[in-house]
This record gives structure tokens, C-alpha cells and sequence, in this order.
């Protein structure tokens, strides 16, 4: 098939499903276009396969906001029509479903384009897209319409998917298909945790990672709450990967509770699937997570994860076997029982097996891809 990938480029969960889904998809055979702003940041631009159209949106005095929904609906539709497209899979509704919709209805109208046909188009819908973003009064008709629109809708969580219903009054069918991993990429290699590790926890501390873009979302400041309280019990240390508007806050409390020494702050990594092995427990103690993506990454590398029993969260962890999970905002409860998990390693050695496990029994590349290949074929199928 020939498919046309639009998503956010930048750092963030919806991007990376995106990249990744396109490069496995590349890897079978497929022809993936990715139509977007920049560079996705897991391509490397060397991929068989695969092709990079850059969106550019130029801007105008009089404009106070560059139309870039509108920059890229014209690039879909012009890649669409000179390759040939067999369909559009735009991840994040806000506003890509819109873009692809009139991508999508110009090829059909044969404006100036050379042959006119059907353009499906597929939205999936990754969690603030709904949750957060999508309820504003100003962004929830138009995202109601394109999602109604859409020859195929996919959630990343039946969670996810019962909200849309819920919250969008959307009657059409959505698609659940989680998150995967690929788990030979995200893999524990003991050699290379054998050679890191050093660089950020003596032999006798404990190590733990958080992954997120520092949005108000993910509770940062609940990540050096549960942290601080360990690291006055236990030797202990924090790999903090990724930045965003709560990172200087983070800082500031970390100061507070004079833990700073004992946290790396590493910013925005592209290798994520080298650091996260290294750690022996995540926290994830986000307000709100559709499905979690860090986690399902940090579990791939037998590292199980402290989280809030939120959105689709429980859908991948499941309590007390493959991780644990609190109520939002409980750090003492988080802490306390990090603190008895890393006391008892057999423990902790069954939980993060039983992690790994589940990545790879239940969303592993292998086992997820091809929802997405006889998803789309059915699609097609029935547009035909
Ligand atoms: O909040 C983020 O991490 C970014 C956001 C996005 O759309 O880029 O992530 C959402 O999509 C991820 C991939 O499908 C999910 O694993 C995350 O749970 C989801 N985030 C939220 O629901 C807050």
C-alpha cells in the first residue's frame, strides 16, 4: 500500500506511535509518505521506503496565525494525487482530521489535481486530542465533524474510545489499536546497563526514570515528591528524560527538598531505548494518560512502573504484578511502596519479568502492526 502519515514531528506520544507505525510499516513493504511540519525526530531520513514531504507554511503580515491546517491540507492532497495514495492515516484529530478531510475532498472534486478518485482517510485519536484540547468549545464541533468523517477512526485505549463516544457523541465505530513496542529495540542488553548504569547510580543506589514532555498533565512535581521521599529512606537516584513548561518547576521543588544532587536532569533524548534499561523503576504519576506509552517503552526494558490508575492506563499495567498503581496525587502511598519494593528484589526481579512479558505477549510491533495493515485494507475495501 501506499499511505500518507501526518502527526506532531516534535517530541510527544502521538509522534512517536506515528514514526514508529510508518517505519514498521516501511519495513514490510509499504510505501509511507510522511507528510509533516518537520522531520519526524525518530526518522532518520535514511529509512527504505519511506519519504519525507515537508509541510511549509508560509506566513503574511496580515496574518496573526499561519494557516497551517490549510499548508497541510494542500500538501496532502498534492502528494495524494503525484504518488498515488491509497489512503491518509493522520494521528492527533486536532487539526489534521480537518486537513485530511479537505485533502481528501479536493482529490475527489479534481480541482487541478490530475486524476479524480476516493481518498480515504484514517484519524487516530491519541488522548488530549479528546480529553483535554478537543473539549474546548472552540475545537470541538470541527473535531466532531472530521472524526465523523473519517472512512476509519482508531483509539489507542478502549478507554479513549468510550470518552470520544462519551464526550464527542460519536455513534460511528472507532477501532481500538494500543500502543506497541518494537521489543528487540527496546530491549534490556545486561553489557550495555553493565556500562551506563555507572554514569548515573553507584552499585548500591536504586535507580528511577520518568519520560514525558513536562506537561501540567504528567505531574512532574508528583514525580520529585515520590522521589524525595525515597531518597531520604533509600540510596537513591532519578534520571529525568525529556523537558517542557513544568521542568523549571521540577527544579525548584528538587532544590526544595535538596534532592537536586541526586537527579539528572537529561532533557530531550533521542536514544531513550539506551537510558530506560538502565533504571530499575519508572514513575508515571500522570492526571491523565490514554494509554502510556512511556510505560509500555520502560516495561519492554523490564522496568515496571509506579502510576495513577488513569484513563487506559489499566489496560497495560496491572496492579501488582507488572507494576503498581495509586490514586492520582497519593505520592506517600507511591513512595511507601517503592520504598517495600526495592527492600524485596525477588520482588521486584518478578515484577519487571512480568513486565517484559506483557510487552511482548500483548504489544509487541509484531502483534500490533498488523491490526493496523487489515484495518486499513478493510477501509479501502469498503470504499471501494
Ligand atoms: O501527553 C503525551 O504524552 C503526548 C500525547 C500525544 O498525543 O502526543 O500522548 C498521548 O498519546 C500517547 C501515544 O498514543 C499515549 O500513550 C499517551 O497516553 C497520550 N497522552 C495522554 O493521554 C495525556
Amino acid at each position: 500500500m501506499k499511505i500518507g502519515i501526518t502527526c506532531y514531528p516534535t517530541y510527544g506520544g502521538s509522534g512517536v506511535v506515528a514514526t514508529e507505525l510508518g517505519i514498521e510499516l516501511a519495513a514490510r513493504g509499504h510505501q509511507v509518505h510522511f507528510i509533516t511540519s518537520s522531520q519526524p525526530f525518530r526518522l532518520t531520513g535514511r529509512e527504505a521506503n519511506i519519504h519525507f514531504h515537508e509541510v511549509s507554511v508560509s506566513t503574511y503580515p496580515l496574518f496573526e496565525y499561519p494557516p497551517y491546517d490549510l499548508a497541510l491540507a494542500t500538501r496532502m492532497a498534492e502528494v495524494a494525487d503525484f504518488y498515488s495514495l491509497d489512503l491518509l492515516h493522520v494521528h492527533y484529530a486536532i487539526p489534521h482530521s480537518v486537513s485530511a478531510l479537505l485533502a481528501s475532498q479536493m482529490i475527489e472534486a479534481h480541482t487541478q489535481l490530475s486524476r479524480r478518485r476516493k481518498l480515504p482517510f484514517i484519524t487516530t485519536l491519541h488522548g488530549t486530542d479528546i480529553t483535554l484540547v478537543g473539549l474546548d468549545p472552540s475545537y470541538l464541533p470541527i473535531t466532531r465533524f472530521a472524526i465523523e468523517r473519517s472512512d476509519g477512526v482508531t483509539a489507542i485505549s478502549s478507554h479513549l474510545a468510550e470518552r470520544t463516544r462519551e464526550a464527542f457523541g460519536v455513534v460511528s465505530e472507532i477501532e481500538v489499536i494500543r500502543n506497541f513496542v518494537n521489543c528487540d529495540v527496546y530491549v534490556r542488553k545486561p553489557e550495555l546497563v553493565a556500562e551506563m548504569r555507572p554514569r548515573f547510580a553507584a552499585p548500591d543506589e536504586h535507580l528511577f526514570v520518568h519520560l514525558s514532555n513536562f506537561r501540567p498533565v504528567k505531574r512532574v512535581t508528583d514525580v520529585i515528591e515520590v522521589f524525595a521521599r525515597v531518597a531520604h529512606a533509600l540510596p537513591a537516584r532519578l534520571m529525568l528524560i525529556g523537558d517542557g513548561p513544568d521542568r523549571s518547576v521540577a527544579e525548584q521543588l528538587a532544590l526544595r527538598y535538596n534532592v537536586q544532587d541526586r537527579i539528572h536532569f537529561l532533557g530531550k533524548q533521542d536514544a531513550v531505548h539506551e537510558l530506560l534499561p538502565l533504571a530499575d523503576l519508572m514513575i508515571m504519576p500522570s492526571q491523565m494518560e490514554s494509554f502510556g506509552l512511556a510505560a509500555l517503552e520502560a516495561m519492554a526494558c523490564r522496568v515496571p512502573a509506579i502510576a495513577t490508575r488513569v484513563g487506559g492506563v489499566p489496560e497495560l499495567i496491572d496492579d501488582q504484578v507488572n507494576g503498581l498503581l495509586f490514586e492520582l496525587g497519593d505520592v506517600d502511598a507511591m513512595a511507601e511502596a517503592a520504598i517495600s519494593l526495592l527492600k524485596a528484589p525477588d520482588r521486584l526481579q518478578a515484577m519487571s519479568q512480568a513486565a517484559r512479558h506483557t510487552a511482548q505477549e500483548r504489544f509487541c510491533t509484531t502483534r500490533i502492526i498488523p491490526l493496523y495493515e487489515s484495518y486499513y485494507q478493510r477501509v479501502l475495501d469498503r470504499v471501494k
